[in-house]
């Protein structure tokens, strides 16, 4: 679906300096890895994950910090307009990252390829994958699933499915 010549991705909105990669720059930045489950809306879970790629606090710095007035992100799919928003809070938690690998191998396209959002402590919805931008905004937003009725939040450990 995406061509790594022609992919980008972009940290914009409310930050210090909005910026942009194409795959090569993308590579070149330092990794992180992660290990973690990963729990979906309809009940399953995958545990034991090994994410690798570049942590979100590591992309905010890249872009000179978010601006005071940051409260929330969307993050945007390469899927025709497909958005799922996030408190700047879990966007920034530690084991929070824009994922090139899982398990050892490159993402597969069906599982977000060649780039994905993975934020582990929300459920696998907020995880976008075929990651585009990442916007910050000063006020929350409802993402695709959200606006069809998925919670704003989607905490795993209070169940945060639907509504709110
Ligand atoms: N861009 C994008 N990201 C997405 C989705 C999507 O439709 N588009 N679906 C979400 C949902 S509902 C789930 S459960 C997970 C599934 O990830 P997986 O296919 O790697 O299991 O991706 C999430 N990220
Ligand atoms: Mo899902």
């Amino acid at each position: 679906m995406i061509d790594l010549t022609q992919w980008k991705f972009e940290v914009r909105g409310l930050v210090n300096r909005p910026i942009r990669w194409n795959w090569e720059e993308f590579l070149a930045l330092p990794r992180a890895k992660v290990l973690a489950d990963f729990h979906c809306v309809t009940r399953w879970s995958r545990l034991d994950n090994l994410w690798e790629g570049v942590s979100t606090r590591e992309l905010v710095e890249r872009a000179g910090g978010v601006r005071p007035e940051a409260s929330y992100v969307l993050a945007h799919g390469y899927d025709q307009g497909w958005t799922t928003n996030l408190p700047l809070g879990d966007f920034l938690s530690d084991d929070a990252l824009v994922a090139l690998a899982h398990d050892g191998q490159p993402l597969t396209l069906e599982h977000g390829g060649p780039a994905r959002l993975i934020v582990p402590q929300l459920y696998a919805w907020k995880s976008a994958k075929w990651i585009a931008a990442i916007e910050f905004l000063a006020q929350d937003r409802a993402g695709f699933w959200e606006r069809n009725g998925y919670h704003m939040h989607g905490d795993p450990w209070k169940e945060e499915r639907f509504g709110g």
